[in-house]
């Protein structure tokens, strides 16, 4: 049997459930997932590989207008998706429009590689509301397959992985057929200390905060690391560490525990928190941070 092998790229509106969808490919939490809008910030490879297939999911950040460094970082990653892709998915949810961003609107549009728009959070919503979206998205996007599912209730998602996999072109693997993604371990560690940021703190906070693994020693018992949060202001890091510290000590909590899931061994993290000025917005930092294709 010939191999096949290609991109297929995940893109949408923030909050749509991108990233629950690619773990629910993968079956792995590579990426983060809350209810706060511009959770993913990178482009995160998942790799699923059958015996005759590997396809590449990518999860990107949902689209927005940038309005700092970071944001226009972030949209470069979307860019570059739509660049290598074999196959588009347009995530859309029950109840938005289209793309506020006309030009990426139109790249899907006009795409000329196969494009699936996935009509999420179904779970949420009536038959006939189902029904009538149906029929605004093939109009609005008359070169789409539509599938509707539901990516937290794993509803469809096998329809549309079996349609991918149809549709995959022949070609020879790209990654070993081990590998399950690009990203490296420090990645995953600064990835679980960030959602529970995003998932306790309130307004600016989760977005004037960038996470980095600065030690990852790894012995036969026990992986220790050491993490430091970055926060914009001396009031923000006052906010995360919160009364004699509890704050933080959640979030290390939580974050461990997830990490012991994820790497199957004991954890001992530290953290601490360090003001970093202007982060959002300095290049050669972001660039350090990972914020470069
Ligand atoms: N009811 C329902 N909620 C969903 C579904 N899929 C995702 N969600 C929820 O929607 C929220 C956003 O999910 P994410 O997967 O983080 O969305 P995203 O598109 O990756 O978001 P960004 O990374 O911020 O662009 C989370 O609270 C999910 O639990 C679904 O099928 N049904
Ligand atoms: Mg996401």
């Amino acid at each position: 049997m010939k191999h096949k092998a290609g991109f297929v790229n995940i893109i949408g509106n923030p909050n749509v459930g991108k990233s629950t969808l690619m773990n629910a490919f993968v079956g792995e939490k590579l990426s983060i997932i809350t209810s706060k809008a511009q959770t993913t910030r990178h482009r995160i490879l998942g790799i699923v590989n059958g015996d005759d297939f590997q396809i590449l999911f990518s999860d990107t950040p949902g689209i927005i207008k940038p309005a700092y460094e970071l944001q226009s970082s972030m949209m470069d990653f979307v860019k570059s998706a739509f660049e290598d892709a074999d196959i588009l998915i347009y995530m859309v949810e029950i109840g938005e429009k289209e793309l506020k961003d006309e030009a990426f609107f139109n790249k899907i549009t006009n795409s000329k590689i196969p494009v699936l728009l996935l009509l999420n959070k179904i779970d949420k919503s009536s038959q006939e509301e189902v029904e009538e979206k149906i029929l605004y998205w093939k109009e609005k996007v008359p070169n789409a397959e539509i599938f509707i599912i539901s990516a937290l209730e794993n509803f469809n998602v096998e329809s549309v992985f079996n349609r991918i996999v149809e549709l995959l072109p022949e070609s020879p693997p790209f990654y070993p057929k081990d590998q399950l993604t690009d990203k490296p371990e420090r990645f995953f560690i600064n990835e679980a200390i960030r959602e529970k940021i995003l998932l306790h703190y309130k307004k600016e906070i989760p977005y004037a905060v960038e996470v980095e693994t600065e030690e990852f020693i790894e012995s036969d018992k026990i992986i220790r690391i050491r993490s430091v949060i970055m926060v914009e202001r001396e009031t923000q890091k006052g906010i995360i560490i919160g009364h004699k510290g509890a704050a933080l000590k959640r979030v290390g909590t939580e974050a461990r525990k997830d990490l012991e899931k994820f790497f199957n061994k004991k954890i001992h993290l530290e953290l601490y928190v360090k003001v970093n000025k202007n982060w959002r917005n300095d290049k050669r930092q972001l660039r350090r941070f990972g914020y470069n294709e």
